[in-house]
């Protein structure tokens, strides 16, 4: 196997692009798929205040490290999920990756702003836990954006998470999420910018460049994850990909720019109408948010 740029011996190879690259060259793949991303879709612009939503794994770091290499001056937000030895290992790698390059992270600890963990808002709603993971996660990073007056949330969802996330979306037709399924999330009264620039980078890519960057990361799967539908997706589209290398890349962009305007009505709606929550001042469409009812359910569950 051979670099493609210098003909060097290579050490990742990407069939999707035919290619395979040494290190250095890999590194540079890396960054112009992510360059290109925000190119495209107009995620980022000069003199934006950007904060990173950093999990401990190889996709956000790997994220928060190329975007700093691209001279993207960048901070980075962490929530402590409070999912025992897991949530600790993960918050010390982040944190970890920010001291050594002296960047600056936020943290924000879950227990604190809800009253539990995911394991026990798990519990109060008796619901899988991925629910009241995603929401918490939405709610308490765009509540550090906005207080502290970022201009773009950047998250490291990966084209796996996205390829898998639209065939679920399609499976069931959901014409909502699939209008608002898109690498950029516009900014709203409330709502800061989001955008995913590891849109093109497959999780294969992610976790080599960390390997290759010498980034130590979460290696660990949540442990809360088993049952989440999201990987029986990503294990379909892995068989496909395995026999037709691109598959997820044809049908991730073919939505994109062919597909994802015709459900783009749908969502916009959505953010109209919306009113302060009245215990925190989130947006939101009833009089309390989707986190401050939550908040009322755990502290409910406790009193039982
Ligand atoms: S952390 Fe949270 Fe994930 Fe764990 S509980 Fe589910 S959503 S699987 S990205
Ligand atoms: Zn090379
Ligand atoms: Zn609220």
């Amino acid at each position: 196997m051979k670099c493609r740029v210098c003909r060097g011996p290579a050490v990742v190879d990407v069939r999707r692009h035919n290619a395979a690259f040494c290190p250095d060259h890999f590194v540079r793949h890396c960054e112009d798929q992510v360059r290109r991303a925000i190119h495209d879709h107009a995620m980022i612009h000069e003199g934006d205040r950007v904060l990173v939503a950093v999990s401990g794994g190889k996709d956000s770091l790997a994220l928060w490290d190329i975007l700093v290499r691209l001279g993207i001056p960048s901070d980075g937000v962490i929530l402590g999920l409070g999912i025992g030895e897991y949530s600790e290992a993960s918050n010390r790698c982040a944190r970890r990756f920010a001291q050594d390059r002296k960047l600056s992270l936020h943290e924000v600890d879950l227990v604190e702003e809800l009253g539990a963990g995911i394991p026990g808002a798990a519990e109060a709603t008796r619901r899988a836990p991925c629910g009241a993971c995603g929401l918490s996660k939405r709610h308490l990073i765009n509540t550090v954006a906005h207080d502290h007056e970022y201009d773009v949330v950047a998250t490291g969802h990966n084209l796996d998470d996205e390829a898998a996330v639209l065939l679920g979306n399609v499976l069931r037709w959901e014409a909502g999420y699939l209008g608002r399924q898109y690498p950029v999330l516009p900014t709203s009264p409330g709502f800061v910018k989001k955008v995913k620039p590891l849109v093109r980078l497959a999780e294969r890519e992610t976790a080599a460049y960390c390997v290759v960057r010498g980034i130590d990361y979460q290696v660990d799967e949540c442990p809360m994850a088993a049952g989440n539908r999201h990987l029986a997706y990503k294990d379909v589209l892995n068989t496909l990909e395995e026999r037709s290398p691109g598959t997820k890349s044809a049908f991730l962009f073919g939505f994109l720019e062919r597909v994802h305007d015709r459900f783009a009505g749908d969502s916009s709606e959505e953010r109209e109408g919306l009113r302060a929550c009245e215990q925190c001042g989130a947006p939101t469409t009833g009089d309390m948010c989707a986190f401050c009812r939550l908040r009322v359910r755990v502290t409910a569950s406790k009193g039982n």
